[in-house]
């Protein structure tokens, strides 16, 4: 039986959403974020020495990083779904995209975050507060916003040609996909044609059912 150690409000969500469309088999065990620091608790680093989410459990194998997860389980329960067919060029975009999401995408957005979250820390010295707001607010303005700006266009033009990332049908890598849009919903702004594809993924009956089992998402912006 395939466990997810399920952190709430998190990336989990989506290995959650991938086993519903698979109609595979499983159990979510639940860890809730320090209210304070937003970090996982320590027990998670039981599962997994990086102590992040997601990680699954299954057959006695032990698999985290979410791209490393919706490829073993779209290889090992998916029996051809969720994947182009090899060889093709969709293919090719399922694994750049499958790859793009944590290893380009997520960087920019996680990092927005911190920055932005850097002047707000109670741990801050009042006095020390206008600078470091200067210096997160420059870095912010000079170079993440630009860069995501740059990378939501390019989004954008890429789900011009077919309504999924690798094609005409639903893939892992919308999947994968889906929470650099939604983390970038809430720290930019998307497109019209990025809102309403995301919103056709958020309406998937097996999206819905992930909601349930996982409980409320909400991102912090
Ligand atoms: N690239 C990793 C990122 C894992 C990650 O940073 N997960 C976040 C949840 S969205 C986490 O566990 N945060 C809590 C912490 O860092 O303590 C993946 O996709 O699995």
């Amino acid at each position: 039986m395939v466990i997810v150690h399920h952190l709430n409000n998190s990336r989990s969500q989506r290995v959650i959403w991938l086993l519903e469309e698979l109609g595979v088999p499983y159990e979510v065990k639940r860890y809730e974020r320090d209210a304070k620091t937003m970090l996982a608790p320590a027990e998670l680093r039981a599962v997994h020495p990086l102590g992040k989410s997601p990680v699954i459990t299954d057959e006695g194998k032990t698999i985290a990083e979410t791209g490393a997860i919706v490829e073993y389980l779209i290889e090992t329960y998916g029996h051809g779904r969720l994947i182009p067919a090899r060889g093709t060029p969709e293919r090719l975009r399922y694994t750049y995209w499958m790859h793009y999401a944590e290893g380009s995408a997520m960087p920019l957005l996680v990092m927005k975050l911190v920055f932005g979250a850097i002047p707000k820390s109670p741990q801050l010295p009042f006095f020390i507060k206008p600078v470091a707001r200067m210096i997160t607010q420059g870095v912010i303005k000079s170079y993440l916003d630009p860069q995501i700006k740059t990378h939501i266009a390019f989004w954008d033009a890429e789900l011009g040609a077919a309504p999924y990332f690798a094609g005409h049908e639903l893939t892992g890598a919308d999947i994968m996909m889906s929470f650099p849009l939604q983390a970038a919903s809430t720290r930019s702004t998307l497109t019209p044609k990025l809102a309403t594809y995301l919103t056709s993924l958020e309406s998937r009956p097996a999206y819905q059912k992930a909601l349930d089992a996982g409980g409320p998402f909400e991102l912090m912006g």
